[in-house]
């Protein structure tokens, strides 16, 4: 699978931080595939997270993410998902390493500033649940 879906979060593009992601995004060596700032409506996020609709945090989680504008992403590379999720470091920011995007701009196992697919099929439905299929090329 060379693509991934990745999310700038609401907490890190109200932080300022979008720049500074994507300039590491681009270092790290991922092709831009697609990109757009998109404002989610709760139900948006619940549509989004819904494999997580029976865990406690999910309504916590998806007031969160329609709580400001988020960045959303196709990001192309060889192993696309492992070498963005390896990048983004543990969903927890305290438990993050070093220099990777949570432990820098995460601040809370909610608000951990980026998202990424966890798997091909979850990339395939994230990327179609966001950008149509023209977009992707
Ligand atoms: P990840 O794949 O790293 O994003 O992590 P998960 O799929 O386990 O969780 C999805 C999102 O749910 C996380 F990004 C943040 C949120 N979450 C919480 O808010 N609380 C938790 O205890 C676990 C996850």
């Amino acid at each position: 699978m060379k693509r991934t879906f990745a999310i700038i979060k609401p907490d890190a593009v109200s932080a300022g931080h979008v720049g500074s992601i994507l300039q590491r995004i681009e270092e790290a060596g991922f092709s831009l595939v697609a990109l757009r700032l998109v404002q989610l409506t709760k139900a948006d996020a619940e549509g989004f997270y819904a494999v997580h609709r029976e865990r406690s945090f999910f309504d916590t989680l998806t007031t969160f993410m329609a709580s400001g504008p988020v960045v959303v992403l196709a990001l192309e590379a060889p192993d696309a998902i492992v070498k963005w999720r390896s990048l983004m470091g543990d969903t927890d920011p305290a438990k993050a390493d070093e220099g990777t995007l949570r432990h820098q701009f995460g601040s809370s196992i909610e608000q951990n500033a980026t998202h990424g697919s966890d798997g091909p099929e979850t990339a395939a439905f994230e990327l179609g649940y966001f950008f149509p299929s023209i977009e992707l090329g």
